[in-house]
């Protein structure tokens, strides 16, 4: 994937890629590939990419695995992605302590009930050593949910004999943003009822990365607003309280992310005023 791609060479974990993160060295290169480095030069530059990121949490509080028991959970709760971030890829490992690792069952779930994927770390694996532990990279199955949430690694024992615990375990959520642009469906109320006083007025869309930069325009006096206060914001759902006055006209709304992308201009009417 090209987006992937882009990415590696911002962490420079490419070795064909690296070599384009300094700008000098690319007038030093075949003249080919000098042209394939502007290029991803200029992409990064435009901070199209600039949003690949991960956020990790670890869990070393011991749990108790009963013997030949149901499931325990130990949860780890992420809460550092930006709004609207969503998982691409996950990392995780665990450490137990227990005489046969062979007695036990581990997976990684995105919620209490695993109706939103199972990743299984162990199966039963591993014989009659002891004290499993593994790390895997890269599970794909929790791919498209929000990232802020509470993993839940859940570990039951299957077979009677012996017991242990869970010593620890971490994850790192791999997330994009959405890197689109903001975009504005509706707004509300629409038309507008003029009043000389601040009241709630909704923008309603998709993309909108909070808290975005919003712009309202009175094109009847020809007065821009800018920087208005945002006073709730989600991907989908922004409020303003501007005060519009009592005049009637045509007001536009613009909607722009701190990326630059800008929603363009949506239109709608401010009404005097009833005089009863
Ligand atoms: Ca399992
Ligand atoms: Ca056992």
């Amino acid at each position: 994937m090209k987006h992937s791609k882009f990415y590696t060479g911002a962490y420079g974990r490419s070795g064909e890629a690296v070599v384009c993160l300094s700008k000098d060295r690319v007038g030093k290169l075949p003249r080919g590939w000098a042209l394939v480095c502007m290029a991803i030069l200029a992409v990064l530059a435009s901070g199209v990419e600039a949003y690949a990121a991960s956020v990790s949490g670890t869990n070393s509080v011991a749990v108790k695995i009963p013997d030949d028991g149901g499931f325990v959970a130990s949860t780890i709760t992420i809460s550092g992605a930006p709004e609207g971030a969503v998982v691409k890829g996950v990392d995780v490992s665990f450490k137990a302590v227990h005489s046969s690792c062979d007695n036990l069952n581990i997976d990684l779930n995105a919620d209490a009930k695993s109706e939103l994927g199972n990743y299984s770390l162990w199966d039963l694996d591993g014989g009659s050593a002891d004290n499993p532990s593994k790390s895997v990279e890269g599970v794909e199955v929790f791919d498209g949910l929000p990232v802020n949430r509470t993993w839940f690694l859940y570990a039951r024992d299957e077979v009677p004999g012996d017991e242990g615990f869970l010593d620890e375990w971490s994850i790192t959520v791999h997330f994009d943003t959405n890197t689109g642009p903001p975009s504005i469906d509706s707004v509300s109320p629409d038309p507008v009822p003029g009043a000389d006083r601040p009241q709630a007025f909704t923008i309603n869309g998709n993309n909108f990365a909070c808290p975005p930069n919003v712009t309202l325009h009175d094109l009847a006096r020809d007065f821009t607003f800018p920087n208005r206060s945002v006073s709730a914001c989600s991907s989908t759902s922004l409020t303003i309280n501007p005060n519009f006055k009592t005049g009637a006209a045509t007001w536009t709304v613009e909607v722009k992310n701190p990326d630059g992308k800008s929603s363009g201009k949506h239109s709608f009417k401010v009404v005097a005023p009833s005089k009863k």
